[in-house]
C-alpha cells in the first residue's frame, strides 16, 4: 500500500513538472504548404535552436526549394516581458550579414542594433543557420541569457515584406525554453 502510495506521489510529481522544461537543443516542427501563396517562397519546414556555452545557434530548414528571401528570428530572454527581447535578421543579398537588435516588444521602431556579424550562412542543403554569440543578447555586464525561445518569420521582398510563415505562431514563442548547454 505504501509503496503505491509513493509511486502515485511521483507520478502526481512528475504530472506538476512545468511543461516549458529546459533543454539544450529542441525542434519545432512545422506543417507543409502552410504558407501565404504569393508566388515566392517561403515554407518552413522546421526549425532548430541549439543552445551552447557561447552561442545560440538558430537553423530555419526551409521545404525544398523554398527558401524565404528575408528571415527574422524573434529571440524572447525574459517572461516578464510578454514580446521579444532580441530580434536577429538576415537576407539573402550578395553578402549574407546577420543583425542582432534589442528591442521591447514585437514591432519596436526604437530597435538599437548590439551586433553585425558575418555567422549566417545558408548550407548546402539551403539550411539557413544563424549563429549568435550569446554576448549580442545580453545588456552589458550580464552573463547572457539562461534560456531563449524563438519565434520565426519568412518574408519576401514581393509583393511585401509581410510574414508568409511563421514558426510556431503570430506574436508567439515555442512551449519550451532551451537552456544553456
Ligand atoms: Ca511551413
Ligand atoms: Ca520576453
Amino acid at each position: 500500500m505504501r509503496t503505491t502510495t509513493i509511486a502515485a506521489l511521483a507520478t502526481t510529481a512528475l504530472l506538476a513538472l512545468p511543461a516549458a522544461a529546459s533543454a539544450q537543443t529542441i525542434t519545432m516542427d512545422d506543417p507543409k504548404g502552410d504558407q501565404v501563396r504569393t508566388g515566392f517562397g517561403g515554407d518552413v519546414d522546421r526549425v532548430e535552436v541549439e543552445h551552447l556555452k557561447t552561442r545560440v545557434v538558430v537553423s530555419v530548414v526551409p521545404e525544398k526549394d523554398d527558401a524565404a528571401d528575408y528571415w527574422v528570428v524573434h529571440v524572447d530572454t525574459d517572461a516578464r516581458n510578454p514580446g521579444p527581447e532580441y530580434v536577429l535578421g538576415a537576407s539573402v543579398e550578395v553578402e549574407p550579414r546577420l543583425t542582432v537588435s534589442k528591442v521591447d516588444t514585437w514591432h519596436d521602431p526604437d530597435a538599437t542594433r548590439t551586433c553585425s556579424l558575418r555567422s549566417f550562412r545558408y548550407t548546402d542543403t539551403g539550411v539557413a543557420r544563424f549563429s549568435v554569440p550569446r554576448r549580442c543578447l545580453r545588456p552589458a555586464g550580464d552573463q547572457g541569457p539562461k534560456h531563449v525561445r524563438i519565434n520565426v518569420e519568412a518574408r519576401n521582398d514581393y509583393p511585401d515584406r509581410k510574414p508568409v510563415d511563421v514558426v510556431p505562431a503570430h506574436h508567439a514563442f515555442g512551449k519550451r525554453w532551451v537552456a544553456v548547454g
